[in-house]
């Protein structure tokens, strides 16, 4: 046994509690714990984007939904005209209905009571007899009978928007011939 070899032992005793407690191994705990927090991190960055996804998914719906159950179904009902009144008037501007019969109507708005004077948007055809109000943000079936009064008609909502003085307001009611009635029949109930 040399005095080469014992030294060589006492330095690889050295270098291996080095490798434990001294600066590499300080150096490679160090590095560990950064890479468990950057997993750590990545993990919440999916954690949070799989949030995001879900809230916007569920956001979404309640807009498509909201706004589905909002809209009166009435409207798809055989003979029940659907007329909506906003800001752009009536939708659609021009109905047609049976001279004589008992029209209905689905009426509807989205619009609130601040935009609308006395909180109500009114169907006004003077000629027709025709005076009817629908609450904001309302929804109501209007039963009309018609006159026998075959002709095209003005009809306005006068309580938003500047009223009858605005052409937008301005709505058309075509009374057809009671004649007609045999090729486009509505049957009312
Ligand atoms: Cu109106």
């Amino acid at each position: 046994m040399t005095d080469q070899e014992l030294l060589s032992r006492r330095e690889r005793r050295a270098l291996e509690r080095e490798s434990v407690h001294g600066p590499a191994a300080e150096r490679r705990k160090v590095r560990i714990a950064q890479r468990a927090r950057e997993s750590r991190n990545a993990r919440l960055r999916k954690l949070a984007f799989g949030g995001i996804v879900v809230a916007v998914l569920a956001i979404g719906g309640a807009l498509a939904f909201g706004d589905f159950f909002d809209r009166p179904t009435a409207g798809a009902t055989a003979g029940v005209i659907d007329v909506q009144s906003s800001m752009a008037g009536f939708t659609p501007s021009e109905i047609r209905v049976k001279a004589g019969e008992t029209a209905m109507m689905n009426w509807w708005t989205d619009d609130a009571a601040v935009h609308l004077t006395g909180g109500v948007h009114t169907m006004v055809a003077p000629d027709l007899g025709l005076y009817e109000e629908l609450p904001a943000e309302g929804n109501r079936t209007v039963v009309w009978q018609v006159p026998d009064k075959p002709g095209t008609y003005d009809v306005y909502c006068d309580s938003c928007c500047g009223g009858k003085d605005s052409p937008t307001m301005h709505g058309r009611i075509v009374v057809e011939p009671a004649s007609a009635a045999t090729t486009d029949r509505r049957v009312v109930g």
